[in-house]
């Protein structure tokens, strides 16, 4: 999220918005299985976007089967496990990266990891994210995840490499082709440009994108970046961990919204907030740059505005400020 190019016009962009309309499920009626994977550290949208999730899950719109940290920040693990166990769901699995993997310095994960109840303790005590994936894709039905990833690709990349163990005989590929619908993946710019999702571990993500077996779509820079929330958490109670989030990072201004975006495409598919240009691929460059051809089709997509900003943004500002349900805090 560092640049940002203008827009041509996309002459030959093929609208399929019916392909992703909502309700498109592996079983009809059930929640959208996903696995979330943020940075939690240096923006704020991840807390943000882990509200929106619980939102949806409270909705009975999403199953929330796993969630992985790509950033070795010592608290992003227990400010996810503490926002987690707000919401009543303090028994989900993360995992954290391992190896080589981005570190940045982050405004409110300690103070929200401090703050509130949970017992992952810090990051390195996370388990291994591979781990932490392979066990949950291999539990799952085949073709029925769905991966967001709102950070770094690392732990993807770090996925695809793994080999069979004992939750499943298949390597990292061959499980993902199995049992994951589709990755959404906050990244890019479209149609080029250098995003810091994508440039702060180049080389992962051109790994992952560039190797993933099943359909991606992008939420690129240019569509967060227009949609703004947060300030409506200054009516939330305190005792919330979001509203705490956004005060550390913040003082509770509006805020840019990628990482939401991401995460209600996943489980509502565009709807009416937006259009999806289907076909062609992303490539990530040696330096984190990108570019956008439309041929070869690798399955790729990318997001495309269509309801004015403000419009998406109150639906995601209303999921953000939803309350945890009456048994959420029995449930800690
Ligand atoms: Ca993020």
């Amino acid at each position: 999220m560092v640049s940002h190019i203008a827009i041509p016009m996309v002459a030959v962009a093929i609208f399929l918005s019916v392909a992703f309309a909502p309700g498109r499920r592996a079983t009809a009626g059930e929640p959208v299985r996903v696995i979330f994977d943020t940075d939690m550290a240096t923006d704020c949208d991840d807390v943000g976007a882990a509200a929106v999730l619980h939102a949806l899950a409270d909705l009975g719109e999403a199953k929330i089967v796993a969630m992985a940290v790509s950033s070795k920040e010592p608290y992003s693990a227990a400010c996810l496990d503490a926002i987690n166990t707000y919401y009543g769901r303090g028994d989900i699995p993360i995992g954290a990266v391992k190896g080589a993997a981005v570190e940045e310095k982050s405004k409110y994960t300690e103070a929200v990891a401090k703050a509130f109840p949970h017992d992952l303790a810090s990051t390195a005590d996370a388990p291994d994210a591979v781990e932490v994936y392979r066990k949950a894709l291999a539990a799952e039905p085949d073709g029925s995840v769905v991966i967001v990833t709102v950070g770094f690709l690392t732990n993807l990349k770090n996925l695809l490499e793994s080999k069979p163990d004992g939750y499943s005989p298949l390597a990292g590929k061959e499980l993902i082709a199995k049992k994951v619908k589709r990755w959404v993946c906050m990244g890019l710019t479209i149609p080029e440009g250098r995003e810091w999702n994508i440039h702060r571990d180049a080389a992962a993500s051109i790994k992952a994108i560039g190797d993933w077996p099943t359909p991606i779509t992008f939420s690129g820079y240019e569509i967060g970046k227009e949609i703004m929330t947060a300030s409506g958490l200054r009516g939330a109670a305190k005792d919330n961990p979001i509203r705490l989030g956004y005060e550390k990072y913040n003082g509770l201004a509006n805020r840019e919204s990628w990482d939401q975006t991401a995460v209600l495409f996943a489980v509502r598919g565009p709807g009416d907030l937006w259009d999806v240009h289907v076909g062609g691929s992303a490539e990530v460059l040696p330096d984190g740059s990108n570019r956008w051809r439309d041929s070869p089709d690798r399955g790729h997509a990318y997001l495309l505005k269509k309801k004015p900003p403000a419009e998406v943004a109150a639906v995601i500002e209303s999921l953000m400020l939803r309350p945890p349900k009456p048994d959420a805090h029995s449930a800690r």
